[in-house]
């Protein structure tokens, strides 16, 4: 029979670094919120989890590393807020988080979520921060644990 291997969401012993940009801080904060309920509702003990601030988005994958080398955390949950407006700043910031993010997680085998929201305009943030489309922070930090536990059954194949 095939077997199938997938990440439970129990959270208990987990080790969870959270990353926050504060460029549109007032959004970011929700996302925050939104990813420390979910760790709490699944278990993380609040000793087991940190949270380090960056000045934006762009410097959240440099952060990560660090931590993600640190071999203190089993998942990281990086947040941030790109809103485009009207400059293409926009492109070079939610680019270098996106490929940046996906790198590092690439290079150091811990899984960095994306939790980084890229919309168009202020509307758009406020509805996936709490809104009408859900806390993509809370979402972000359910699949770090989901992640995390996944990571830790394949380490463990062929051990027992
Ligand atoms: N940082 C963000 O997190 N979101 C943005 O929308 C944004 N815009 O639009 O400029 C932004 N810029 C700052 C950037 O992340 C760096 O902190 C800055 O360029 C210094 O390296």
């Amino acid at each position: 029979m095939t077997r199938e291997l997938k990440g439970d969401l129990q959270g208990q012993g987990l080790r969870i670094a959270i990353i926050a940009a504060r460029f549109n801080e007032l959004i970011t904060l929700r996302l925050v919120e939104g990813a420390q309920d979910a760790l709490a509702r699944h278990g993380v003990n609040n000793e087991d989890t940190l949270i380090a601030w960056v000045p934006g988005s762009f410097e959240l994958p440099v952060a990560a590393k660090v931590l993600a080398e640190t071999g203190q955390y089993d998942s990281i949950v990086c947040l941030g807020t790109v809103i485009r407006g009207e400059t293409t700043h926009y492109d070079m910031v939610a680019g270098n988080a996106s490929g940046g993010i996906g790198r590092v997680a690439l290079e150091t085998g811990v899984p960095v979520m994306f939790g980084v929201l890229t919309t168009e305009n202020m509307d758009q943030a406020i509805n996936r921060a709490g809104g009408k489309s859900g806390n993509l922070g809370y979402n972000a930090a359910v699949g770090a644990i989901e992640m995390a536990r996944l990571l830790q059954t394949m380490k463990n194949l062929g051990k027992s």
